[in-house]
């Protein structure tokens, strides 16, 4: 149930220009969330024999519920299903472990609301090594499906502004923030029609896990002030085989969907991202001495608005940078529009300058990846580039193909940077002569 765009006109683009959102006139698809669900209605599962599980809602947003809901859970696994009606707030204030699940649902038609006692959560959480990541809870298990028309809500305005100022990938940084859903060891995880709202970090990251699934759910939050919601990608991954996305709204503040070392099998499909840093394979290779991949991802069906990125693979490169490869990746059918880049790959990451990257190149192999049918416009912040891809003469980037690539710049003739990597089936110019041009990177 992909919608139609008609071709770009030059109209159009003119009016993409100048308009605040800068959504082209010829764009048809949905531009609220509101919209999405017109488009992308969610609909109910009949009735079912399972065992229905009641818990007490809240009263206000310190109502904590956590105990009843750990009990509401156990009661309803093995079969059972834990209800939790709309027009209903549950609020989670402590910790949970829910890694025991076996064939258990949650039907979420209200809202789950976690506390913002910051003071609390920075003290008690479950933590993964990757990039210092904390979690509120965590899930595992077997055979778990989630779904209705509510809502989880990370309640991050607090956690933007506490971390105003701040960076993530500062190494002194102390300010942990919790990701809103996270999964490890899970086994057949499925997630249907809910809303992810109010993430402090990072919205979703699956861990060890196998077959996981989300269908038609929705992400989305802006911050109500000027402090941003830093970090909030949609999905991550880490040591996954099987992570599939169908009919996604994302509206967040960085990548939009991000698998990171480690995962395989990978299906992407109808996803709206506005304001995101776009779809991103990895970053891998960050760490010294140890071995990552990627592997066997489809990504098709994307609206890009107002983005970094468009589709991108970034692996690290320099003195310090890990192994692995990223093999067998296709992008296609992207509309994008007003986004930096719509196409990058980038084997120097992250900013390693060339000198530096051809003497430590990327030890990540990049082959077979297809970047088939991108139309739209970029945002023209870097010139007449819609495209970058940065390989050093001494990697491995292999069988890399453009085809039908049909984007456009604001600033005049749409042009392709390649460095280091050539024959990737279109016209591209080397990043000096770009630079002549008065490309400024
Ligand atoms: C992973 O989950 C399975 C059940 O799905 C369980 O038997 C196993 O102990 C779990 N492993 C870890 C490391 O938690
Ligand atoms: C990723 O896979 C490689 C190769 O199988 C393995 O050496 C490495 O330990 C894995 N990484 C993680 C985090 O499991
Ligand atoms: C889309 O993202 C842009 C840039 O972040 C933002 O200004 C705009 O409000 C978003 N649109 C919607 C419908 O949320
Ligand atoms: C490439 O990846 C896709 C998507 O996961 C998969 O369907 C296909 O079989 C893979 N191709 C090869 C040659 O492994
Ligand atoms: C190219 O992608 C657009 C959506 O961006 C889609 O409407 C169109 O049908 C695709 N073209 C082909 C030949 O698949
Ligand atoms: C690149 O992809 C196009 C379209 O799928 C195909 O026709 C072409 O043969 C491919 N080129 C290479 C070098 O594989
Ligand atoms: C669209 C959406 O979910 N907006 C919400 C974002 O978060 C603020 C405050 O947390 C809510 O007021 C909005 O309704």
């Amino acid at each position: 149930m992909f919608f139609k765009l008609p071709a770009l006109g030059l109209v159009a683009s003119l009016l993409a220009i100048t308009e605040a959102a800068h959504m082209d006139a010829s764009y048809l698809g949905p531009r609220t969330v509101d919209e999405y669900r017109r488009f992308y209605p969610y609909t109910h599962p009949g009735p079912d024999k399972r065992k229905k599980v009641y818990i007490p809602e809240s009263h206000s947003d310190t109502d904590d519920r956590s105990c009843e809901f750990l009990q509401g859970l156990k009661e309803a696994n093995h079969g059972g299903t834990l209800v939790l009606p709309a027009g209903k707030k549950f609020v989670i204030g402590r910790k949970l472990d829910l890694t025991f699940l076996d064939d258990v649902q949650v039907q979420l038609d209200g809202e789950i609301k976690f506390t913002d006692d910051i003071e609390y959560w920075q003290n008690n959480y479950f933590a993964h090594p990757f990039q210092k990541s904390i979690s509120f809870w965590q899930w595992g298990g077997k055979d778990i499906r989630i779904f209705g028309t509510g809502t989880l809500n990370g309640n991050g305005q607090k956690w933007y502004d506490g971390f105003a100022g701040l960076e993530v990938l500062d190494p002194d940084n102390t300010y942990l923030r919790p990701i809103l859903f996270y999964a490890q060891n899970a086994t057949n995880l499925f997630i249907e029609g809910i809303k992810f709202t109010g993430s402090p970090i990072w919205t979703n990251f699956v861990v060890t896990s196998k077959n996981v699934v989300y269908d038609n759910v929705i992400i989305e939050n802006l911050s109500t002030n000027e402090n941003l919601p830093k970090n909030t990608d949609g999905w991550d991954s880490y040591n996954v085989d099987g992570l599939t996305v169908r009919n996604a709204w994302v509206n967040i503040g960085d990548d939009c969907f991000s698998p990171k070392p480690n995962t395989s099998n990978i299906f992407v499909s109808n996803i709206y991202c506005n304001g995101t840093h776009g779809i991103s394979m990895g970053s891998i290779g960050q760490y010294e001495g140890v071995k990552d991949y990627i592997e066997n991802a489809y990504i098709e069906n994307v609206i890009m608005l107002n983005a970094e990125n468009g589709a991108r693979l970034k692996a690290w490169a320099g003195p310090t940078a890990g192994y692995g490869y990223i093999k067998n990746v296709t992008f296609k059918n992207f509309y994008v529009d007003n986004t930096d880049w719509p196409i990058v790959l980038d084997a120097c990451y992250f900013n390693v300058k060339p000198e530096i990257c051809s003497q430590y190149p990327s030890r990540v192999d990049i082959h077979d990846i297809v970047f088939k049918n991108f139309t739209g416009m970029s945002s023209g912040k870097n010139g007449r580039q819609v495209a970058k891809l940065t390989c050093s003469p001494n990697a491995v980037c292999d069988n890399i193909n453009l085809s039908e690539i049909d984007l456009h710049s604001p600033k005049g003739e749409a042009e392709i940077i390649c460095d280091g990597i050539s024959d990737v089936g279109v016209p591209c110019v080397p990043l000096t002569e770009a630079r002549k041009r008065g490309l400024v990177l």
